[in-house]
């Protein structure tokens, strides 16, 4: 309005804390005090939960103690199946990253800083409730036993890959590991999990569902579809935003307000949003004992936000030192999950820097000969599943024009055209 003294408008572009050339800032990141924050009753009322997805639920403290009402009181025995879990899903990234740099894969993404959530999510369901993961849970598989060679051939796309070659390295699929077929589309898997879960409870059956997205996932359309059928079918799943703070280099704060935690989302929706450290093992495994309980008993959807830091580069196509200090990593103020429940353990007198040693090397040397078993039948171009592979599972037959398709391949193949 021409005269007028408003003031021009102004479009705010979110600015991540630190750039490449600043020092490295997480005054932001509220870590409020381990064990302090109440675990309501699984039946309690949503309106009494609202205070919830505002604090850090954290039961490792800083002497590595596990403290206050969220600890789930596991044995030393299960506690050491989970580091073993993790390190073996780090131990496992190291060697396929570098696999990537030989040009033995074309693609990898590592999941460091991240195992502590898929590794104890998987020890804390049940055979049978299903995950909907993303290509940064496979510690699921590692703390199931995954075979390490399958996994191995799907990455480098040989003639025993368990998917024929058709899917991108590390989108891996397996139904008797109850972990859903990743796709490179972000968020489908989310609103998928909330129909299987509405499908099982709609067989009255007792399973629940799993799903994960990450923080800049949340932005997607389908993030909000599957909060809205959660809701309203109470359907029986947890619902997890794993906030490593980054989306490839944009910053969290592209995806929601800087100032709003990803799980006060669910306040609007209508059901519980919790916030946990998802560094803290035991943490992560707390709050998921009572998110599936309160899906077991009728008392609905939980959405469950992971913070955490994702400590590597996005993928092998990915160079994170374009856009945030090097040394970010370092400073995260959760530290790692590895060296914290490995501390817990000591803490205990259940473990100790030798038999730490020892594991690491003997998890090396595990991966080392699943690597070298997968290579013997070949890493990428040096073998490849039956061509014939690519037409099957189109459709559950094949159609007229796959058939034809097939039939031109074959002969051009054998120069008849
Ligand atoms: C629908 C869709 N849009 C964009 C992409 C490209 N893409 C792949 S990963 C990624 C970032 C995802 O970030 P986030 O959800 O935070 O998960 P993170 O990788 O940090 O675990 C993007 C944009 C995609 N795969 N699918």
């Amino acid at each position: 309005m021409k005269g007028s003294n408003l003031p021009r408008l102004e479009l705010h572009i979110p600015e991540p804390p630190s750039r490449p050339d600043t020092e490295v800032d997480f005054s932001h990141v509220n870590r409020g005090k381990a064990g302090a924050v109440r675990r309501p009753d699984i039946a309690a009322p949503e309106a009494e939960m609202r205070d919830l997805p505002y604090e850090l639920i954290r039961v490792l403290d800083d002497e590595n103690a596990a403290v206050g009402p969220w600890d789930p009181k596991l044995s030393a025995d299960t506690l050491i199946k989970g580091l073993r879990a993790m390190m073996l899903t780090r131990a496992f990234d190291d060697r396929l990253f570098r696999a990537h740099r030989q040009g033995k894969t074309s693609f990898y993404m590592k999941s460091t800083g991240e195992e502590a959530i898929a590794a104890a999510q998987s020890m804390a369901l049940d055979k049978g409730d299903m995950f909907f993961p993303t290509y940064r849970a496979l510690a699921w598989l590692h703390a199931r036993n995954y075979p390490l060679t399958t996994l191995c051939n799907q990455i480098f796309s040989n003639a025993e890959d368990p998917l024929a070659g058709k899917q991108l390295p590390i989108l891996h699929s397996a139904r008797a590991y109850d972990f859903y077929s990743i796709s490179g589309n972000l968020g489908v898997r989310f609103v998928h999990a909330v129909g299987w879960a509405m499908a099982s409870a709609y067989k009255n059956d007792t399973k629940i569902s799993l799903a994960y997205v990450g923080d800049g996932t949340t932005a997607e359309g389908d993030f909000h579809e599957a909060m809205t059928f959660a809701a309203a079918y109470r359907a029986p799943t947890i619902l997890c935003v794993t906030n490593n703070q980054y989306a490839i280099s944009s910053f969290a704060g592209f995806a929601a307000p800087e100032r709003l935690p990803f799980a006060a989302k669910a306040l609007a929706y209508g059901f519980p949003g919790i916030k946990v450290d998802g560094n803290d093992f035991l943490a992560v495994w707390g709050a998921t004992q009572w998110a599936a309980e309160r899906a077991r008993t009728n008392n609905g959807p939980t959405l469950i936000e992971f913070y955490t830091y994702r400590a590597e580069g996005h993928s092998t196509s990915d160079d994170p030192s374009a856009y945030r200090p090097k040394d970010e990593a370092k400073h995260w103020p959760l530290g790692d999950p590895v060296e914290r429940l490995k501390g817990h353990l000591i803490a205990l007198g259940e473990w100790s820097e030798e038999q730490h040693e020892a594991l690491a090397g003997e998890l090396k040397e595990k991966v080392k000969v699943a690597v070298k078993e997968a290579e013997a039948i070949g890493t990428l171009g040096q073998s490849k599943p039956p061509i014939d592979e690519m037409f099957e599972d189109v459709f559950e037959e094949l159609d007229w024009r796959l058939k034809e398709q097939k039939a031109e391949l074959h002969s051009r193949r054998e120069g008849r055209d």
